[in-house]
């Protein structure tokens, strides 16, 4: 590849990420059950039901995977805890094996001259808050802040940056707007109190654990670029629908303390009363951001259509395996608007990759697609650097192939090849290359 570490200044974190649910084995060590695993029981919901019970056997395998990190020469590593797996009914009881298992992960992190970034809450909630109302019940900011200073009470102090939330957007508006992650629900009430208690738990926890003195703690937004079907102005406000929607909402709710008025519009009947007090609350100080990256998409008016009464078209670009179009140039445009929303805070682009139908041939993976695309993105990202912008670290998604949640086990995301019948690992091309361009020169 044409990236070299050298390209970016000293100190520059290049890390990989991966997260709990799609690697871990869900039915492994005493974790109790969560939303994803009643939800892909569900015929229709995943592809062939495909659930994360086994996954890549991650709780067996990690001092391998770990191995993996290191040797590809990245700085960091990005996972992330399963709620039910440290509190198997989402409160009280606290399941020990749980906590050692992670607590002898983020040790065998730093033998291994690995920084540990940790996220608390990448989708698996328990089901017995999911049957509580999870995400569109208030309640769920006490509970969420009570797990994260259970989780940063063991594993705080060796911890480099801690995210609260990985890409709310997917947590409430996907999951509870859209029907495609769990719960699955198409109900506009309860995404509107998704939409806004997923910030309200991030604010609290934040808060919460402030106060028991720990610090670099931000959180992980999904940012999608929602372009005009045409310049016909019903396209493009329905472009500015699904951006206030999709990237406003929340980036300007933990920096100004408000929503867009583009978004409100459709959502603000649907609220919880009285959220306008709760927005002091979730605009807590940060200390980084992080900048999830992956594609554009095109967006056109659907008059008749309930609110938003939108429609996607597809764009004119080159697709991943999951036809998602390829589009570094977003991310730049997101990096600098991040930037001018956080001023001199320090962003991370905490995950950004590719799907592809990668094969096996003659033992190896030539993944030179995904090399491409990691090349674009470092460009891209060292733009937004050079134009001033106070990013500090880049995560490649993902370390492994994985569950790809509604997808399956399909959409191959890894840098790192994984057969699921054997759970050998097989690092690709993308793996390798990358190792190189990371190595330090000495
Ligand atoms: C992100 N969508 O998820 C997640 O953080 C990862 O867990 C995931 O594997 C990765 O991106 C690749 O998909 C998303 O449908 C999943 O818009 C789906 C969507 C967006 C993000």
């Amino acid at each position: 590849m044409r990236f070299r570490r050298g390209d970016f200044p000293e100190g520059f974190v290049f890390g990989t990420a991966t997260s709990a649910y799609q690697i871990e084995g869900s039915r492994l060590g005493g974790a109790g059950p969560c939303h994803w695993d009643t939800f892909a029981a569900t015929p229709g919901n995943v592809v062939r039901a495909e659930d994360g019970a086994r996954a890549c056997e991650h709780v067996h395998h990690w001092p391998e995977d770990l191995d993996l990190v290191r040797d590809g020469n990245f700085d960091a590593y990005r996972f992330s805890v399963n709620w039910a797996r440290v509190l198997p009914e989402g409160r009280g009881t606290v399941n020990a094996e749980g906590m050692d298992y992670y607590d002898r992960l983020v040790d065998g992190m730093l033998a291994r001259g690995l920084q540990p970034w940790l996220t608390l809450y990448h989708w698996d909630m328990p089901s017995d808050l999911a049957m509580r109302g999870g995400w569109a019940n208030p309640d769920v900011a006490g509970w969420f802040s009570d797990y994260a200073r259970l989780v940063m009470g063991r594993l705080g102090d060796r911890i480099t940056a801690t995210a609260t939330i990985n890409e709310p957007w997917c947590v409430a508006w996907l999951s509870h707007f859209l029907g495609i992650h769990a719960p699955g629900l198409r109900d506009i009430r309860a995404a509107a109190h998704a939409m806004h208690h997923v910030l309200l738990a991030h604010g609290t926890a934040l808060q919460a654990l402030r106060a028991d003195g720990h610090r670099d703690l931000g959180i992980v937004l999904n940012m999608e670029v929602c372009a005009p079907a045409s310049e016909a102005p019903e396209d493009r406000a329905a472009a500015a629908t699904q951006d206030a929607i999709f990237n406003r909402w929340f980036l300007e709710a933990i920096t100004q303390g408000s929503y867009p008025a583009e978004a409100l519009a459709g959502l603000e009947p649907h609220l919880p009363r009285g959220w306008q007090q709760d927005m002091a609350q979730i605009a807590q100080p940060l200390d980084w951001l992080g900048v999830n990256y992956y594609t554009r998409r095109f967006h056109a008016a659907a008059p008749g259509q309930p609110w938003p009464a939108t429609r996607e078209v597809p764009g004119p670009g080159p697709k991943t395996g999951s036809g998602w179009e390829i589009y570094p140039e977003g991310l730049e445009q997101f990096l600098l608007r991040a930037g001018a929303a956080v001023g001199k805070l320090p962003i991370h682009v905490t995950e950004t990759g590719m799907a592809w139908p990668d094969q096996v041939v003659q033992g190896q993976v030539n993944d030179a697609e995904r090399i491409a695309f990691m090349d674009s993105h470092l460009a891209a990202a060292g733009r937004a650097l050079k134009a001033g912008v106070n990013l500090q670290g880049f995560f490649c998604w993902s370390l492994l192939d994985n569950y790809e949640w509604a997808e399956g086990y399909d959409k191959r995301f890894g840098l790192v090849h994984v057969d699921f019948d054997t759970l050998s690992r097989r690092p690709k091309a993308s793996y390798v290359a990358l190792a190189d361009a990371l190595t330090r020169s000495s």
